[in-house]
């Protein structure tokens, strides 16, 4: 057998760069290359590896999480064909990466975590950073990725590599199973040397099937919407990592068939096609909500239904309501007793479409459609129609920024009040127009984030919209960004505080209570004083940017075209209404206080008990 003599970090390394995926008959590297910051538990392992493979390259980030954000946006825009690694030191370098590494699985994208580990010899413990257990030597801080992760493994001994790593390739390049998969890497054992086979390190290609639904099942899926009267389509992100939207669309042209979208499955179609309802849930459209509601037969594609599509159990109250879900991952496909067609969403539909010969709902059904959209087109229009009152409210600069945006360029958004209104109000004309994290929902992905979508396409405009409290937890890439000379536009929308949970506060009686950026004060010993004097800015033109300050929508729109026209990564900032928002047109159950001294938390308890009512089990 030929072998290498190499360190386990030079192993690592010399593997990725050979990893390859193929769909389609389009093949790619899997690994654009590592993301990270050193330190003692990585840099003589993985770290000389690195500094020996330049044609492997290596992105000094600020932030362990902000590394893994910025892997997962790429991921995300590559509909999962291609990702980073990301190492870190041991310790908290480590347990930085831990938000993130949930953020991805959750989201279903692919993302390798490489952090540093504990030494196996173990005499020199406790070493910087260690955790201690009395009980057992055989934990470190890394074992708390194991919730968060779909692979996990610990390479305690340099030739666990070879068999370890073709584990790490399948699971990260599984539709069904892809997610955060974390290798711990010990820092002594990383520095290791090992003859390792020469095969490993040969040009691998994974292939990325796209597994056709059991005929017999397809068969009774075509007699379910036959017979259905009310069929109802719910795009998740699968339709649109598995590229099924084109079919989707001639889907629904023969079907008529109408679509509604969750935050992943925006785009599916584009907005103003008239079988395109838009959002559902909780941040949905009301016309997307009243056919969910009515629908006897939802049929859910590439979607985990999670409680913001479902509006908490409350979006499908018709009593006779079945479900048939299409989904690569059997989890999901099984969710709500749905009849599962399992299986890939392209070929599905295609093969669906096939058995729907002559199938087509009515015409009555498909004018309603299109009238609902129609309704919501005019109200878009009033939400976006510039009032000229100051300050701005949010939905007059998603309006701007919409209107500006080409139509390949793209959203970017995780957390706040805009993701809903951008879930409601966003016109969206390519699949990979809407980019919204809103599986963790982690406060802080934005700005690190564009650099990973830009970095997966760069021949589009990103459009980072942020709120002053996400932008406070994370804006430290923005110097990685402007390192890597990565253009991204970030539009910082301060309202001094949280909009989004100071509503969600008010909902549940608590008035707001912690929500505001203002300074404690004397008289209440509450953050009740003036706004407190944060200048986004300078704070912004500090780390690099180039910055511009709008006032008002015309100057918003200014500042859009300045932007474009620089190279370098720009901060928009523009202060926004706290309490201007766009309302609700369904449900979403927060726990309320059952006993509380507060007279406005006792009959927002009332409300909630009312709201459960209406709540389903679909079996
Ligand atoms: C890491 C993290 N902490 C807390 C939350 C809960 N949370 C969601 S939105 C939000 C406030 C966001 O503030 P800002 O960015 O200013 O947006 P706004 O609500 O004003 O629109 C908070 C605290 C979260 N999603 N993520
Ligand atoms: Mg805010």
């Amino acid at each position: 057998m030929k072998t290498n003599r190499l360190t386990v970090g030079q192993a690592i390394i010399r593997f990725l760069k050979n990893q390859y995926v193929e769909r389609d008959g389009i093949e790619n590297p899997f690994f654009a290359g590592c993301l990270g910051i050193f330190g003692h538990g990585i840099i003589a392992g993985v770290g000389e590896g690195l500094q020996e493979n330049p044609d492997f390259k290596y992105i000094m980030t600020r932030n362990e999480q902000a590394s893994v954000h910025i892997a997962t946006a790429y991921a995300k825009m590559k509909n999962r064909l291609g990702t980073f690694a990301c190492i870190s030191s041991i310790g908290p370098g480590a347990t930085n990466m831990i938000t993130g590494a949930a953020c991805a699985t959750i989201n279903r994208l692919p993302v390798l975590l490489l952090p540093g580990d504990i030494f196996v010899t173990r005499n020199v413990a406790p070493v910087l950073q260690q955790l201690e257990s009395p009980y057992t030597q055989d934990i470190s801080v890394n074992d708390c990725y194991k919730p968060v992760s779909k692979y996990w493994d610990r390479i305690s001994r340099p030739e666990q590599l070879i068999t370890s790593l073709s584990e790490v390739m399948r699971v990260l390049t599984s539709p069904s199973d892809t997610g955060a998969v974390t290798l711990a890497l010990p820092q002594d054992v990383q520095a290791e040397a090992f003859d390792f086979p020469e095969e490993l390190f040969g040009k691998r290609i994974w292939r990325i099937a796209r597994p056709r639904p059991d005929s017999g099942i397809l068969k009774e899926a075509a007699g379910m919407i036959r017979t259905s009267k009310k069929p109802v389509i719910v795009a998740g992100g699968g339709v649109i990592y598995s590229e099924a939207t084109e079919i989707l669309k001639k889907f629904v042209e023969q079907t008529g068939i109408p679509v509604t979208e969750t935050f992943a499955g925006k785009g599916s179609l584009p907005f103003d096609h008239q079988s395109n309802l838009g959002a559902v849930g909780v941040t949905g459209t009301p016309g997307a909500n009243e056919f969910t509601s009515q629908s006897d037969l939802v049929i859910g594609i590439g979607t985990r239904y999670s409680d913001f599509t479902t509006a908490s159990k409350t979006a499908f109250q018709n009593p006779e309501v079945k479900f048939i879900n299409i989904n690569i991952a059997e989890f999901d496909s099984h969710k709500h007793c749905a009849l599962p067609v399992t299986s890939d969403a392209r070929v599905c539909l295609e093969e669906l479409l096939n058995q729907l010969a002559g199938y087509k709902v009515t015409d009555e059904y498909t004018r309603h459609a299109v009238s609902v959209n129609k309704d919501w087109d005019n109200k878009v229009n009033e939400f976006f129609k510039v009032s000229g009152s100051l300050p701005v409210t949010q939905a007059e600069v998603v309006g701007a920024v919409n209107e500006f945006a080409g139509p390949r360029d793209v959203v970017l958004c995780a957390a706040g009040s805009l993701p809903g209104d951008l879930h409601k109000l966003w016109r969206t004309t390519d699949p990979k127009g809407f980019h919204l994290e809103y599986g963790y929902s982690t406060m802080g992905y934005e700005c690190a984030a564009g650099i990973g979508a830009k970095m997966a396409c760069p021949d589009r405009e990103i459009f980072v919209m942020v709120g002053d409290g996400n932008y406070l937890m994370m804006n430290n890439e923005i110097v990685t960004a402007i390192q890597e000379k990565v253009k991204v536009t970030i539009i910082l929308l301060n309202n001094n505080g949280f909009g989004s949970i100071g509503g969600l506060s008010q909902s549940i009686g608590s008035d707001r209570f912690g929500t505001r950026y203002r300074y404690r004060e004397e008289k209440t010993g509450q953050l009740t004083g003036e706004k407190l004097p944060v200048n986004f800015a300078q704070n912004a033109r500090s780390l690099g940017a180039h910055v511009i300050e709008a006032t008002d929508i015309d100057s918003l729109k200014k500042a859009l075209k300045e932007a474009k026209k620089q190279t370098s990564t720009t901060v928009i900032t523009i202060e926004t209404d706290l309490y201007k928002g766009v309302p609700g047109y369904a449900w979403w159950e927060v726990a309320v206080a059952e006993v509380s001294a507060i007279d406005s938390v006792g009959k927002a308890y009332k409300d909630y008990i009312e709201n459960k009512k209406k709540q389903r089990y679909h079996l």
